[in-house]
């Protein structure tokens, strides 16, 4: 398969990380289209734990080449640091192994200060933000006041950019968010040198990609958090501020729709949420508190325990229709073992009739209530299996129902962390 996106089916954590790494085996180009360091992927590779926030985890391979495209929000201080600590850990990053696109728009220090201000401001009604200053740079983005990462390039540019918006940051920094002005001269001065760091590594993303694709080379599309966290099609406004179905792909990258071949779902075999947001199928009871354990459920970015749930087909539903999904990877299915009964929401219920697809009102999306098909659990550890004959029947039978249910094949089961941990199908 030439040309491969790979998206989250749910709220982000379905184990993309691995699945992408495993898949890097076989693509030329790894490419980050939309998010930031609000992402985060966790990889044991050789028993060393990794996680990474930006570069798109092909980094471990040699001989690939890893992009982060135009759609992507850049903290550059984050960036050069996950740089420097692969390098340290005996990772080389040299330009040409990695490409940032000179159009990626910056994370600025303001981003963070309004994100985090107006979280607390907020209280109750927060979004629950990973705090990184995500939301507030595509605002800036799409009010056409951002600043590129090729704006630091030129001096000029950017000091005459930089000095009109962070006159308008700091009256709200101050005026609404009762905080301390940042200083121009500080940010401009760090950013500069940030952007000489950067220079030799950013590049016309687009381009690179036409010219590999006419090399037929492999590509892979690494989408970050989930479809239920999309701007346009997820729960909102408890979403990311990026468009994270496959099709922004195409535009967080530059390249057109008619050259991707296949659009991989990511499905994990319960689901989690992290942040504030109606979840209809959470299980707040000892079922929950097992999932979470037994998974490791914690933010890989910022540490919070994740919100468990049984799998929800109607969320399933929506992610294979916006994202025109191929196949499906079920990820995490060993933490299902050990419980007697395994619960999936066919549909929902709402003021009595039954919904077979998520409504647009948040206000409804709150109450809606799910209805549950009941599968026998199993208590065979899968973590070494490595065909789908060696899954206990009761495993396969949750899986052939996915399946149907999906009408999407599932081609890929994880079975646990590691990188050999997995089943191929097909
Ligand atoms: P933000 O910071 O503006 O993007 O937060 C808005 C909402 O989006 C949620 N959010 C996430 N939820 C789950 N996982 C996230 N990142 C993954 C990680 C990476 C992944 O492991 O950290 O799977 O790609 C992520 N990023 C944002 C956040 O909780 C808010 O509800
Ligand atoms: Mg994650």
């Amino acid at each position: 398969m030439p040309s491969v996106v790979v998206v989250g089916t749910q709220w982000g954590d379905e184990g993309k990380g691995k699945v992408v790494d495993l898949l890097a085996e076989r693509a030329d180009y790894i490419v980050r289209f939309q998010g930031g360091n609000n992402a985060g992927h966790t990889l044991v590779i050789n028993g060393q734990k990794h996680i990474l926030h930006l570069i798109p985890s092909g980094i471990f391979h040699d001989d690939k080449v890893c992009l982060i495209g135009n759609g992507v929000v850049v903290d550059p201080s984050v960036l050069l640091k996950e740089i420097e600590g692969l390098e340290k850990s005996g990772v080389p990053v040299p330009p040409g192994k990695l490409y940032v696109s000179e159009n990626a728009h910056l994370i600025m220090p303001y981003h963070k200060a309004i994100d985090l201000g107006r979280e607390a401001r907020k209280g109750k009604t927060r979004i629950g933000t990973t705090g990184r200053g995500i939301g507030p740079c595509y605002e800036d983005k799409i009010a056409r006041r951002g600043i590129k990462a090729g704006d630091l390039l030129d001096p000029e540019l950017f000091a005459q950019k930089l000095r009109e918006t962070l006159e308008e940051k700091n009256f709200y920094l101050e005026k609404y968010l009762g905080q301390a002005p940042l200083s121009y001269e500080e940010i401009y001065r760090t950013y500069l040198e940030y952007g000489e760091r950067l220079a030799p590594y950013l590049t016309n993303v687009s381009e690179k990609l036409a010219v590999a694709r006419a090399e037929g080379k492999n590509i892979l599309f690494e989408g970050a958090q989930g479809t239920q966290l999309d701007i346009d099609h997820g729960t909102y406004p408890f979403v990311t501020s990026s468009n994270t179905v496959a099709g922004g792909a195409c535009a967080g990258a530059g390249v057109g729709p008619t050259t991707i071949d296949y659009v991989l779902g990511i499905c994990k075999a319960y689901t989690t949420r992290v942040g504030e947001g109606p979840f209809p199928t959470e299980l707040e009871n000892e079922i929950g508190q097992h999932l979470r354990e037994c998974g490791g459920e914690y933010g890989s970015t910022t540490g919070r325990p994740r919100r468990c749930g049984w799998l929800d087909g109607v969320i399933l539903k929506e992610a294979v229709r916006l994202n025109g999904l191929s196949g499906l990877a079920i990820t995490k299915l060993d933490v299902l073992t050990g419980l007697t009964e395994i619960q999936f929401c066919e549909s929902y219920e709402l003021d009595g009739k039954t919904l077979s697809r998520l409504p647009s009102r948040i206000s409804e999306i709150s109450r809606l209530k799910p209805r549950y098909r009941s599968f026998r659990g199993w208590h065979k550890e899968l973590s070494a299996c490595r065909t789908l004959e060696d899954l206990p029947p009761e495993a396969r039978e949750y899986l052939a129902f996915i399946e149907e249910f999906s009408q999407v094949p599932v081609v890929m089961i994880s079975t646990g962390p590691a990188r050999e941990q997995h089943i191929l199908i097909r």
